[in-house]
Order: structure tokens, then sequence, then C-alpha cells
């Protein structure tokens, strides 16, 4: 769909920018999303039954070791230039005086690694563990730990500080999330199949507002036809494209 010169144009009249990010701009990075099926060794796993609370106290081990082979992937990815693009895109909403916030449900921090800052994080972080008993956390940046599920200094179990089906999201991340899709007045959603709440909420929040929606997707989505534009493209083309019709 060629919807490009309409965006550029709401861009350009836009004051307030939210994007919210899923799995599809990470894809281009090697990092499967969410719903693909898991390669190798996790082929036989279901993500959405791993990613509880439940599956973590039935089989920490299990679980533990899921995560940190993803964590270990993650430390070979790198952004590609879809997380560059949305970079780019908040300097020049910056040098506007414009505000661009990024929300993101991505746990791999590639926005991050690419440039973006204040990302939103909605759904944590593989980089970080805690202890399930005395809530200590660290940042974890090495190889594959020794043991699983790995063990806290005071002998408790640690888990990657993600937020799993049926927990509650980190309260400051959510706030800020809701107060920026109520403030935004062109709302995009990129690479999130828009399944999982209160995430998927975000858009409808800022169209009830009164803000102009976009999608960018691989392929039709359940929020598809209910936004002002679809691009269904890699994020990783589009988003360029996108970025480089400003300048
Ligand atoms: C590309 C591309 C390219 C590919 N370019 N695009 C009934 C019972 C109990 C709970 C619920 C219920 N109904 C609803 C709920 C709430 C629940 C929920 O939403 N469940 C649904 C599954 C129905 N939500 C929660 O539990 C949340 N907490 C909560 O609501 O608390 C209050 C509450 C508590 C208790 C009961 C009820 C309410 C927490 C949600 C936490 C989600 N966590 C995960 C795991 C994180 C750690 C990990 O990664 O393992 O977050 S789940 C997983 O989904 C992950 C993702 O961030 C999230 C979203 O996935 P995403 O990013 O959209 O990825 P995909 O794979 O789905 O889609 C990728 C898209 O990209 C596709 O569309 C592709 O086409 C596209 N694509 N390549 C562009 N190159
Ligand atoms: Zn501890």
């Amino acid at each position: 769909m060629t919807t490009l010169p309409p965006i550029i144009e709401a861009l350009r009249e836009a004051k307030a920018i939210a994007v919210l990010t899923g799995a599809g701009v990470s894809k281009e990075s090697g990092i499967p999303t969410f719903r693909d099926a898991m390669e190798g060794l996790w082929a036989k796993y279901d993500p959405a039954e791993l990613a509880t609370p439940e599956a973590f106290a039935r089989d920490p081990e299990k679980v533990s070791r899921w995560y940190d082979e993803r964590r270990v992937r993650c430390s070979a990815a790198r952004p590609n230039p879809g997380h560059r693009a949305l970079a780019d895109l908040q300097a020049w909403c910056g040098e506007r005086g414009k505000s661009f916030t990024l929300i993101t449900q991505n746990i791999d921090r590639l926005h991050q690694a690419a440039g973006s800052h204040d990302v939103i994080e909605l759904h944590g972080t593989i980089w970080v563990w805690r202890c399930t008993l005395c809530g200590d956390e660290q940042e974890e940046r090495g190889g594959p730990f020794e043991r699983y599920p790995p063990l806290c200094a005071c002998g408790g179990f640690r888990r990657p500080a993600v937020v799993w089906f049926g927990e509650m999201l980190p309260e400051q991340a959510l706030r800020r999330a809701f107060d920026t899709a109520e403030a935004s007045d062109l709302f995009f959603s990129i690479g999130t199949s828009g399944l999982v709440t209160p995430a998927a909420d975000l858009i409808h929040i800022a169209a009830r507002r009164g803000a102009r929606t976009a999608e960018i997707n691989m392929e039709p989505t359940s929020i598809t036809g209910l936004t002002d534009w679809a691009i269904h493209a890699p994020a990783g083309e589009a988003l360029p494209r996108l970025a480089a019709a400003l300048v």
C-alpha cells in the first residue's frame, strides 16, 4: 500500500507522536517473534505456556534455561535499520519541538542500542534478573549461567525481570504509556500482533482521544482497518523509507 505521503504529512503536522513496537521490529535483527515457532532445541515448546509464573513455579529449570538461551541469543543481535530509523525520528521530532515517545513490548533493549532514549519498557527486560526471595536485581550481560535456575546470594531462585501472563506491568511504565497514548495526536503500532493487553489497548485509547493512527506490520492484524493508514512491509524497510522522506 502506498500510504507513505499521507503519513509523512501527518508526521509533519503532529505535535505529539507515540510509537508502540513489538517483536516484529526485532525480527530483522535475528530475534524470533513471540509467536514464531521457536527453532532448534526449543521448537517443541509453546512460548505462551512458558511465559507464566505458573510455568516457572512448576519447572524453574526449564523456564530459566529457555530465557537464558534467549538472553544469550540477544547478546549477538544488533539493531536493524528499523530501530535506527525510530531513533532518527525521535531526533527529528526533538529538533522541531515535537514530543516523541517510544513504548516497546520488547525485552531486548535494541531500541536503546540504536540510540532511542526514554524508552518505555512495558514488559521489562531480559537483561535484568530478579531474586524471587529478596527482590535483588542484577544486570546479566555475560555468558550462559552455570546452573538453572540461577541462584541469588540469599539462596533464592532468580528469574528474568520480564512480565509474564497474569502479572501486572511495571506501574510507572504503564502509567507513562497510558499518559502518552492519551496525549498523542499521532500513534503508530509497529511489528506487533496486537493480541496482548494492556499494550494492545493503547492505540484505541489514542484514537478515542482523536489521534490519527497508523500500522506498520508484515501482515494484517486485528487493528488493520481500524487505523487511518496501514503499511504492510517489513519494519526494517518501511521505517527507513519513512525517515528518509522526512528530511
Ligand atoms: C513484522 C515483521 C517485520 C514479523 N516487520 N512486522 C484471559 C485470562 C488471563 C489473562 C488475560 C485474559 N485475557 C486477557 C488477559 C490479559 C493478558 C493477555 O493479553 N492475554 C492474551 C494472550 C489474551 N495480559 C496479561 O496477562 C498482562 N498483564 C495483565 O493484563 O495484568 C492484569 C491482569 C492480570 C491477571 C488477569 C487479567 C489481567 C501481561 C502481559 C505480559 C506479556 N508478556 C510477554 C512475554 C514477555 C517475556 C518474553 O518475551 O518471554 O510479552 S507475552 C509476548 O507477547 C511478549 C510480547 O511483548 C507480547 C506481544 O507480542 P508481540 O510483540 O505483538 O509479538 P507477536 O509475535 O505476537 O507479533 C509479531 C508481529 O510482528 C506479527 O504481527 C508479525 O506479522 C509482525 N512481523 N516480522 C514488521 N519484519
Ligand atoms: Zn535473593
